[in-house]
């Protein structure tokens, strides 16, 4: 399986995140993606590609140019407040306020934000621009013919709506890639989204379409990040009624559990004939994640890697969560070698 993978993820480095009441070292942060294509190398994975770059139509077909616009500018807006510490939000348009765009940074910081604990720092737009292409070109790769693509995004995307960023995402690299294969022939494309949190940003993208099919299992959004999106009762909505499917699953669920709601979502997808499958792979299942609720064990992604094989689809693995560092490389290469092996 090749691996598209670009050095320019390093741009994406920032100092803080807002956890538990303190500034930390972000979770989120670029030894993740060197621990996996270390991984990735180390097993012979594949051939390792960098990027083509197919430029911004691809990211404005899915995000709001204004929104794109505040991602490019907002660092430099920033620190033009004489700012010392990094971009956070302090004030949101909550209940019965305007939904009018502020002009200070201060505002649009809150009105673009969905969550506090992603600080915006310099290079943190040309890292997400990169993951775009990143997961562009694995799409371009299955267009070709690839049976199977590794696309190793960071920043991460799921949680980026058409106009909000947070949860670690910026641009939603799964959306993008979906969004190009529809313009490119593809007439249904599925998302099967197995990171711990919900992909409440790619959810909400094609919540009311009929062509792209939307499915993730994830902690129960009562106990777990992001909280606002991802119950049981979302389906879709018009004609995209029936096309989202949640699994939302309680603390401490282990891997027998969470493998019977795969097999649904793969036996609903393969319902829905998708032409392309899209793989929004996380990590942060593992029983030691950090951040995380769920009891996978290692092998455990291996395992699963073959069920998502056995649905026989041209399917594109892009880079989401997980945070046990150490772990990472093995647990995401392990869910690629398990494909390979039932292909
Ligand atoms: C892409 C991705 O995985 N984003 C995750 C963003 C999660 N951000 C907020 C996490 C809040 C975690 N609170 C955990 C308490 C653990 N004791
Ligand atoms: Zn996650």
């Amino acid at each position: 399986m090749e691996t598209i993978f670009t050095e320019k993820h390093e741009l994406r480095n920032a100092r803080t995140e807002l956890f538990a009441g303190e500034l930390v070292e972000p979770f989120e942060r670029p030894s993740r993606a060197q621990f996996v294509i270390d991984r990735v190398r180390e097993v012979g994975l594949g051939a390792v590609s960098v990027p083509d770059d197919y430029g911004m139509e691809p990211v404005l077909a899915v995000h709001d140019a204004a929104f794109v616009k505040f991602l490019q500018t907002a660092w430099d807006d920033w620190a033009a407040t004489g700012a010392k510490g990094e971009a956070i939000p302090t004030c949101w348009p909550a209940r019965r306020m305007s939904a009018r765009v502020p002009n200070h940074i201060d505002g649009k910081l809150g009105y673009y934000a969905l969550a506090s604990e992603t600080s915006i720092s310099p290079g943190t737009w040309e890292a997400a621009y990169a993951a775009a292409q990143t997961g562009l070109t694995g799409a371009q790769r299955i267009l070709g013919g690839a049976r199977a693509v590794f696309s190793l995004c960071r920043p991460p995307g799921h949680h980026a709506a058409q106009d909000m960023y947070g949860g670690y995402c910026f641009l939603n690299n799964a959306a993008i890639a979906a969004q190009h294969l529809r313009e490119h022939g593809v007439e249904r494309v599925a998302i099967l989204d197995v990171d711990f949190h919900h992909g409440n940003g790619t959810q909400d993208i094609f919540y009311n379409r009929a062509d792209v099919y939307f499915a993730s299992i994830h902690g129960d959004p009562m106990e777990a990040f992001p909280h606002f999106l991802g119950h049981r009762e979302e389906t879709g909505q018009g004609a995209g009624e029936g096309y989202s499917v949640n699994y939302p699953l309680p603390p401490g669920t282990p891997f027998d559990i969470w493998r019977s709601a795969l097999a649904d979502a793969l036996d609903r997808i393969s319902r829905f004939a998708p032409q392309v499958l899209i793989v929004s792979l996380g990590v942060d299942t593992f029983e030691a994640d950090p951040i995380s609720f769920f009891r996978l064990k290692s092998d455990d992604f291996t395992t699963y890697g073959a069920d998502i094989a056995a649905l026989g689809l041209p399917t594109l693995f892009m880079m989401e969560g997980g945070y046990a560092i150490k772990e990472i490389g093995e647990n995401t290469v392990n869910v690629l070698t398990g494909f390979e092996s039932r292909d």
